[in-house]
């Protein structure tokens, strides 16, 4: 049978450590904090996630599946362990290196180590290498080495972890050949073998290229305003195109992944990613856009209703939200309200929330909004004024309620 050590029992971690265990692998998972092992070996989760509380569960029962702090020797290791940013905008790779640290002391011969976490390019040959070799033993010869970039997106972990298709770099093809073996236990999509700092960079960039899209998105509504046009109509046309795929405007970009990734590819090239960089910088700048834009609707004091806080629509996850950039910035001059189902702080009654409003924002796209009923809402606001950023809502149905619809990036409403 088949063995996995994954350290990192995160949103990446313990789904894989559950596909696997799920297949007829005998996993180990390792982390750190010694209470989120507790809740897995009770075959409980500490994340949200469909469909993973049910697989953890029936793998700690068949015993397939338990959870630990300490590393021990294993023939294969994934790492999945977070790779924040550090305040100038360079990737944090301490856990990285612990995780290695970790691995080293019992790592024996023809064991394969694959590393999951995004990480700036070279940092598998550079970084990880260098410390599994203080075990004496000699990277692509005496044990083997690969980066596997995750590609799933939260929500859908499950599926996507088994029908993605996935980038091998190995440090040597061997390296790649075996890894790819290991993830043929539950992959079901193509499986591309190429080596480890292509597969480091192709990771960064997808993610870039998504940021990038945006950026170009958001200067495109900044322009419809001034034009007097409406960006989403320019957009949705130019879509039609069958070659174009621009991006929705928005008031920024958050999550651990698009608002985090081109900064390890700037860190690489500083004076080459000049795009990369200004498009970082300008979707970074659209929760101070959209401030300005509230300032010229309503006065100092007003009381603003924020709809939706997370990242982005349908999670509970707030990290880098550019909406809770946004309410920092309106607190210090406004009186805000926040109402968000998924979080559960701010999961209120919506109609109570705005009780004498003077304006409601809409921050992000939750379906919950979906079910507002205008004609009620504006019975209770004092100032029957939307702002609508995402571009969700019914302009016909909102203003025949008797709001003023205001929409993100359309000239003719702002
Ligand atoms: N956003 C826009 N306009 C758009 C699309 C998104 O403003 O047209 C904003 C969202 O509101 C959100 C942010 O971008 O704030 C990021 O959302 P997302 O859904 O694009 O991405 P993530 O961060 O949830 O997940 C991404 C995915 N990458 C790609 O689709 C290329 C996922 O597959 C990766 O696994 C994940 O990053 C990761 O871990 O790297």
């Amino acid at each position: 049978m088949k063995e996995v050590t994954i350290l990192g029992l995160g949103y990446i971690g313990l789904p894989t450590a559950a596909m696997f265990a799920s297949h007829g692998t005998k996993v180990r998972g390792v982390d750190v904090n010694e209470s989120i092992c507790n809740t897995i070996n009770e075959g409980k989760i500490h994340i949200e996630e469909p469909y993973l509380e049910q697989i953890v569960k029936q793998s700690v029962l068949s015993g397939m599946l338990n959870a630990s702090t300490k590393v021990e020797e294993c023939e294969n290791y994934i790492i999945a362990v977070p790779t924040p940013i550090t305040k100038d905008k360079k990737a944090d790779l301490s856990y990285v290196i612990s995780a290695a640290e970790s691995i080293f002391p019992v790592l024996k011969k023809d064991s394969l180590v694959i590393l999951e976490s995004t990480v700036s390019p070279k940092c598998t040959d550079q970084v990880l290498v260098p410390i599994l070799e203080k075990s004496g033993l000699e990277a692509g010869k005496d044990f083997y080495v690969a980066h596997c970039p995750e590609r799933v997106l939260p929500g859908q972990i499950i599926h996507e972890l088994e029908h993605n298709n996935r980038i091998i770099g190995g440090f040597t093809e061997e390296s790649a050949i075996r890894a790819r073996e290991l993830y043929s236990i539950f992959v079901k999509g193509e499986m591309y073998i190429t080596d480890s700092i292509t597969a480091e960079l192709c990771k960064l960039m997808e993610n870039t290229y998504r940021d990038v899209n945006i950026a170009l998105a958001n200067e495109l509504a900044v322009i419809c305003e001034n034009l007097g046009l409406n960006a989403w109509e320019v957009v949705s046309y130019a879509n039609k195109h069958p070659r174009v795929n621009i991006h929705q405007p928005g008031p920024g970009v958050g999550g651990h992944c698009l608002a985090v990734d081109p900064w390890f590819v700037v860190e690489a090239a500083p004076m080459i990613a000049r795009i990369i960089q200004l498009s970082r910088k300008t979707n970074d700048s659209m929760p101070e856009y959209v401030a300005k834009k509230i300032a010229d609707i309503v006065p100092e004091e007003s009381k603003i209703v924020i709809l939706g806080c997370t990242y982005k629509p349908n999670v509970d996850d707030m990290r880098e939200s550019p909406i809770i950039e946004l309410i920092d910035i309106l607190k210090s001059k406004y009186e805000v309200e926040i109402v968000d189902p998924f979080i559960e702080q701010y999961n209120k009654n919506i109609y109570e929330a705005s009780n004498n409003a003077d304006l409601v924002v809409l921050g992000v796209n939750h379906r919950h909004f979906k079910t507002i009923n205008f004609d009620v809402l504006s019975k209770v606001v004092d100032r029957k004024i939307l702002f609508d950023t995402r571009n969700f809502f019914s302009r016909e149905k909102v203003i025949e309620s008797g709001f003023r619809y205001i929409l993100l990036g359309d000239g003719n409403t702002i």
